[in-house]
């Protein structure tokens, strides 16, 4: 397992390195300096993709997931490969509010990919995948996660970069192949960005973010961004019409830690559902879900931004000695640890709880 992630970083580094190296060498010719571009180019058209591909985020699809994948379709496209986008789970809150926005309705949802020729963006965990992805032919993942369980037989493009979103690695890749993202592209990347870095504050943002949000807004047709992105969050906490169940379920990932397989949800607070009621209906629907789900544990990460607090219901075997451990606080009687805000689950709560499982074992 270590070797792969060794040989897999070195892939990733000499990718970047030999591009770098490139342009400080060469950057007296036109011509070299124009094989840096064609040096990515050439790679992601130089493999077999059969009749196509399909590209596809992880389940419980949010913005990011889901815009990144119809913008590197699009681009996969322009570069003459047969790239179709996927959902892998109906498209709810926030992203159908984007795509509503842009005129646009959803690509269609894949529910099983065994046997495909799949790309997966935005994820590099089998839990978080559509079914059967370890049966299907991997040839690109685009994410901006630690490397998860993914392996794969064959060779694989891999690109990953430690930045606030898919989206802006997708971005980048418009920028360095030399290709204009149309008003649309660059406003579907645009919501993928502001989503997963909650508007530049949250703390994964980098300034390759923040430089990539300025060159999106030119691009994109929105006039007023600011508006526009409150009405992303309400659409993100707007839960009408839904059970606690599907609330619960609406950004939710699954992990295998050490062995142990866990569930983490997110979920905003707002206006209409405050931090105190969210948290005692997520905390009642939580086992039937870790049941049904076959996890040890679930937690989920209930954040009110404004109040800069969050609650982390648990529920599972070892769920509060993990929390207390990695949140380094004592839960409540009702299972529940008070937090100042979190921001991110991937960079402050999985680290958290993995803390907590490796105390554990
Ligand atoms: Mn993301």
């Amino acid at each position: 397992m270590k070797m792969k992630h060794i040989k897999l970083w070195l892939c990733i580094a000499c990718l970047f390195f030999s591009n770098t190296m490139l342009f400080t060498s060469c950057s007296d010719s036109d011509d070299e300096v124009m094989d840096n571009s064609t040096t990515l180019r050439d790679i992601i058209t130089g493999m077999n993709y059969g009749d196509s591909v399909l590209v596809v985020g992880h389940k419980s699809p949010d913005c990011d997931a889901v815009f990144s994948t119809i913008a590197y379709a699009n681009l996969l496209q322009r570069l003459g490969i047969n790239a179709k986008a996927r959902v892998a789970g109906k498209v709810i809150c926030e992203p159908r509010y984007v795509l509503q926005e842009a005129g646009l309705i959803s690509p269609a949802i894949l529910d099983n990919a065994a046997g495909l020729n799949m790309i997966m963006v935005d994820h590099s965990e089998f839990a978080q995948a559509v079914d059967s992805m370890a049966f299907a032919n991997i040839l690109h993942v685009v994410d901006h996660h630690g490397t998860g369980s993914v392996t794969t037989a064959q060779p694989l493009f891999y690109y990953a970069l430690p930045i606030g979103s898919t989206c802006t690695i997708v971005a980048s890749m418009y920028e360095k192949l030399g290709l204009e993202p149309t008003a649309t592209e660059s406003r579907l990347m645009l919501s993928g960005l502001m989503s997963d870095t909650d508007s530049l504050t949250s703390v994964t943002t980098t300034d390759t973010d923040r430089r990539f949000f300025t060159w999106l807004l030119s691009r994109s047709d929105i006039s007023d961004i600011s508006s526009y992105y409150a009405a992303m969050r309400k659409a993100r906490s707007s839960f009408e019409g839904m059970t606690d169940e599907e609330i619960l379920l609406s950004d939710f990932k699954e992990y295998e830690i050490e062995g142990v397989r866990l569930g983490i949800g997110s979920v905003f607070a707002s206006k209409e559902l405050g931090l105190e009621e969210l948290c005692l209906r997520m905390r009642a629907a939580m086992p039937a879900v870790r049941e049904k789900r076959g996890l040890d544990m679930v937690f989920m990460m209930l954040g009110d931004r404004d109040a800069n607090v969050s609650h982390i219901p648990f529920c599972g075997e070892g769920a509060k000695e993990v929390a207390e451990y990695g949140f380094q606080s004592t839960a409540t009687a009702d299972n529940c640890i008070i937090s100042t805000y979190i921001s991110s689950r991937k960079a402050q709560f999985v680290p958290a709880v993995t803390q907590g499982i490796l105390q554990l074992k």
